[in-house]
């Protein structure tokens, strides 16, 4: 019996994760568990109604759960940000989820938008670290006369850019990017291990060229690590030209290791060369506290409750959470069991189908059931 929370949130948020829960059911059925879920009422209605984002009390009852199946956060009512750092990130970082693992992986009859591109050469995986950088939530917007909190970016407008920072016309912003050398080695040692049990690369993705404190920290401690790992075959690349070999060359690529908001703005990149947003994974990890499983993509208001969000990076995400639990075969049962929903035929209109939300995973865990 594995207990695991879970949590709807917002949009399509509910709607795709019921389909999810229905899939693990029916894994746990085939594959000899059980799964006692509890649900957690955490998001933009209870946050409108009351102003709760997510309580104290609530994570450290989640705490005691080995795993969270999560939806999206998001909602149009409510200003950017509230509910994206208020729930998601606070979760992200208060069960210290250092690892956001996201596979880019063409699934078996999926046609990429890659020209030429198969199954054989699109699979790899980001490990995007989750807890640091310009997600830190340091920052501020202030006009000089009323707050001169960084002596530093007053220099920089004053004697730089010749600005009058006295002057109440002149708002300034800011926000750090914080690195530590422990917070990179974690979440690269995984990444090593890894591509340990995959092809044996390592690819780094940075920006050292420019912010060269936080990124040159970050190939400092990438050099450390790959010298535990002399099998590994590693590559230094830089996050814009990383762009382009996703495109250009995915088959090159293994493992790849991220700063946070760079992970971020690839791996929707990744998400699109498999196949679409409805497709792409992730799992927020802790590998040895409460991880979190939830597909990539966000709330997607615009579907909310038509029943036509495509289910499968949620119901994947629960292959990972399987995984995760140490239910391997399950695992590999229910991506085997989106490949058949695939061939089938059995596909939302993203993927140029007319099924629904819940017809997906009816027929994953029909497929399943066998
Ligand atoms: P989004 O990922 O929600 O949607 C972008 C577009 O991708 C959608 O309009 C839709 O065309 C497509 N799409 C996404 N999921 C799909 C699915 N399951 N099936 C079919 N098509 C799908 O990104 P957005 O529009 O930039 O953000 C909407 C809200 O979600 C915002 O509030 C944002 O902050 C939030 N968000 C949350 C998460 C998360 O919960 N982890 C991730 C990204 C964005
Ligand atoms: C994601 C999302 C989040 C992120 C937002 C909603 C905080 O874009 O999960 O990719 O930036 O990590
Ligand atoms: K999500
Ligand atoms: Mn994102």
């Amino acid at each position: 019996m594995y207990r695991v929370a879970a949590i709807g949130g917002d949009g399509i948020g509910p709607e795709i994760l019921d389909e999810g829960k229905k899939v693990l059911d029916a894994a746990g059925e085939r594959y000899g568990f059980d799964i006692d879920w509890t649900d957690f009422d955490i998001g933009a209605e209870r946050y409108l109604e009351t102003g709760v984002l997510v309580t104290e009390e609530e994570l450290k009852e989640i705490s005691g759960y080995p795993a969270i199946y999560f939806g999206s956060i998001g909602d149009e009512r409510v200003k950017p940000g509230i509910l994206e750092k208020g729930i998601l990130l606070k979760m992200r970082f208060s069960f210290d989820e250092y690892v956001n693992l996201r596979p880019i992986r063409l699934l078996h009859g999926i046609q990429s938008p890659l020209v030429g591109k198969g199954p054989e050469d699109i699979d790899f995986v980001v490990v995007r670290e989750n807890t640091e950088d310009f997600y830190v939530g340091i920052g501020s917007r202030f006009r000089q006369s009323e707050k001169k909190e960084l002596e530093v970016v007053r220099d920089l407008y004053s004697v730089k850019f010749g600005l009058d920072v006295e002057s109440d016309a002149e708002e300034i912003a800011y926000q750090i990017g914080v690195l530590s050398r422990e917070g990179c080695r974690r979440v690269m040692e995984y990444a090593f291990d890894l591509a340990e049990r995959r092809q044996r690369r390592v690819a780094s993705v940075d920006k050292a060229n420019v912010l060269s404190d936080v990124y040159g920290l970050w190939r400092e401690v990438f050099s450390e690590v790959e010298g535990r790992h002399p099998g590994v075959a590693t590559e230094l690349t830089f996050v814009d030209a990383v762009t382009m070999w996703f495109v250009k060359n995915p088959e090159w690529f293994d493992v790849v290791v991220t700063p946070n908001m760079f992970g971020d703005i690839v791996t929707d990149l990744g998400a699109m060369i498999q196949g679409g947003l409805g497709l792409a994974p992730g799992g927020n990890i802790n590998p040895t506290g409460t991880s979190m499983f939830e597909p990539i993509h966000g709330s997607a208001p615009k579907y909310r409750g038509l029943g036509v969000a495509n289910p499968i990076a949620t119901i994947w995400a629960g292959a990972l959470l399987l995984d995760y639990l140490g239910e391997h075969e399950a695992a590999e049962g229910v991506v085997e069991a989106i490949e058949g929903t695939i061939r089938d035929g059995v596909v939302t209109r993203d993927l140029g189908g007319a099924a629904k939300t819940a017809d997906v995973g009816d027929h994953v865990a029909a497929l399943l059931r066998g």
